[in-house]
């Protein structure tokens, strides 16, 4: 079995010193360690952004996409091979601004997949515009009187588009960030979760402290059953998303791969795909 060493690399972290990516790093390591999965069997497909930069620091294999791109490659290489266990990781600005119509579309379909977001509510490699996720009244580069959009609520957009598995984690919580990574990457089909992650050179308002506030946890409430859906999507209304822990969860989820006409449980890329010259034939026919 893989050891947390084993799922490091030589390179030099270029995050800026505190970020909240360390966090989700460390977090995600010791996840797939504690699950028992061998570096040759993880993809991370990881977007564009300081985020993105998460695929180089593990090692396994690792498909830097472009900016928004996460959501259609990781498709495409569970699709090849569903023996693999799929991870792809961005921003708020890759996931919900350039990447928001492949983000819903990835939950529809529900392929077995988990979807970290590193949420920092700012873009943070171009240093320092307004994202999706931004608070009214933000100031940035790009919002210098105060950000006039009302944010996207990640949290309720996927339990509204059927997500099957709805967590969120905060990288300074490691013990529940690591039981949210377990479970997600164990859970059959889309998880998303949606990971606060503080970016301390260009979001001076929501910093650590802040979320240490007000972040309620999940976990602390005995009566909350996280698979019911209305009850889900009423917490994330009430809470304004401020919530941690396992929000929502389908037990009897059955993955995109699984439901595809033909399915076979051989993965594609172990199929013998040589077709007899009369059948090639006869595909190419239906082009002529
Ligand atoms: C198609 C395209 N558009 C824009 C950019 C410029 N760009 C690079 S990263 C980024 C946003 C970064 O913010 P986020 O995704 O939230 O990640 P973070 O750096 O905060 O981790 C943008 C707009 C790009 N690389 N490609
Ligand atoms: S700019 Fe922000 S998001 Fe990027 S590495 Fe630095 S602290 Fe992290």
């Amino acid at each position: 079995m893989a050891t947390l060493a084993e799922f490091k690399t030589a390179e030099k972290s270029w995050w800026c010193p505190g970020c909240g990516d360390f966090g989700v790093l460390a977090a995600l390591q010791k996840a797939l360690v504690e699950l028992g999965i061998e570096p040759e069997n993880v993809v991370i497909v990881a977007g564009i952004g300081c985020s993105g930069r998460i695929g180089n620091y593990i090692y396994s294999y690792n498909f830097h996409t472009t900016h928004g791109r996460t959501m259609p490659v990781a498709l495409g290489v569970k699709l090849a091979n569903r023996n693999l266990t799929v991870i792809a990781a961005g921003g708020d600005g890759d996931g919900y601004a350039i990447g928001m119509g492949h983000f819903l579309h990835a939950i529809r379909r529900n392929p077995d997949i988990t979807y970290i977001v590193m949420d920092n509510h700012i873009y943070g490699l171009t240093k320092g515009q307004t994202s999706p996720t931004s608070d009214p009244g933000f100031k940035t580069k790009t919002t210098p009187e105060g950000n006039l959009e009302r944010p996207v609520r990640p949290l309720q957009l996927a339990i509204a588009a059927g997500a099957t598995f709805v967590a969120q984690g905060f990288s300074s919580n490691q013990k529940q960030l690591v039981r949210i990574f377990k479970e997600a990457i164990a859970h059959k089909g889309f998880a998303l979760v949606n990971t606060i992650s503080p970016c301390v050179t260009f979001n001076r308002v929501n910093t650590y402290d802040f979320y240490r506030e007000v972040l309620v946890d999940l976990d602390n409430d005995p009566n909350y059953d996280p698979t019911d859906r209305v009850a889900a999507m009423q917490k994330l209304m009430e809470t304004d998303e401020l919530v941690t822990g396992i929000i929502y969860r389908e037990p009897e989820s059955i993955p995109f791969e699984e439901k595809l006409p033909g399915f076979r449980p051989e993965p594609i890329v172990n199929q013998d795909w040589n077709l007899p010259r009369e059948e090639f034939e006869r595909l190419l026919e239906a082009y002529r």
